[in-house]
């Protein structure tokens, strides 16, 4: 069976998880917390990272190769959408969340949630103020012109609709929610992907996880 190695939590673990389910993959979760320097891991993925996909021989590390990987071997219910242009938008907004978009809110989770748990200390407001008043804003201006009224991004489900709202998702769980006032478009999208019951599935998971439910 495929072995998907991380925790929940992690929006790149997430996006693993839910593509799995997404094409109905049996898989095994195996617990590896990240920032561990466990060295059994780092042979199978030396960045230390999670996720790693183990699927036979295939031992793969980072979420996006690990999602091209599952596409190709298991092409029976797609995870993103047909046709040039099209498939490339998909990997311009996977790449735009998994980039800059997850490293602000995984600050944010970072100071609100890890620093007070694991190291307690105090959260960096100023840094938070930093990130939610000018530096989230002009991403999620942009994200406003580009999701639909309804529906999703690409008609089906895709990643690429789990990549802009996966972030905000640890930013949410950190205090920080899309303002729906001035990203209305934006917020009531976000809703929609959260309710998608594959992702449904793992966030009630991952809330047990991290004992927020
Ligand atoms: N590009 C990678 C990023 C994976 C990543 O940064 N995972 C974090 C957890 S959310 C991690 O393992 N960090 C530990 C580290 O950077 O050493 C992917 O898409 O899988």
């Amino acid at each position: 069976m495929i072995k998907v190695h991380g925790v929940h939590g992690s929006p790149f673990v997430r996006k693993v998880l839910i593509g799995l389910r997404i094409k109905g993959i049996e898989y095994e979760q195996v617990p590896q917390m990240p920032f561990a320097r466990d060295e059994q891991y780092q042979k199978l993925n030396p960045l230390g990272k999670i996720p790693t996909l183990e699927d036979g021989d295939v031992i793969l590390g980072d979420s996006k190769v690990i999602c091209r990987y599952l596409e190709a071997a298991y092409p029976e219910v797609p995870l993103y959408p047909a046709g040039l242009a099209d498939r490339a938008r998909a990997d311009w907004y996977e790449e735009l969340g998994g980039s800059t978009l997850s490293d602000l809110a995984a600050a944010i989770f970072f100071q609100r949630f890890m620093r007070p748990m694991a190291f307690n200390q105090e959260p960096d407001e100023e840094l938070i103020a930093k990130i939610t008043t000018k530096q989230l804003p002009p991403l999620l201006d942009y994200i406003e012109t580009q999701v639909p009224e309804e529906g999703f991004l690409f008609g089906d489900f895709t990643m690429a609709d789990l990549a802009l709202v996966s972030p905000l998702v640890n930013a949410a769980y950190a205090g920080y929610d899309i303002d729906a006032a001035r990203w209305p478009k934006f917020a009531a999208f976000a809703e929609r992907v959260k309710a998608q019951p594959e992702v449904a599935s793992i966030l009630e998971a991952e809330a047990k996880a991290l004992g927020i439910s």
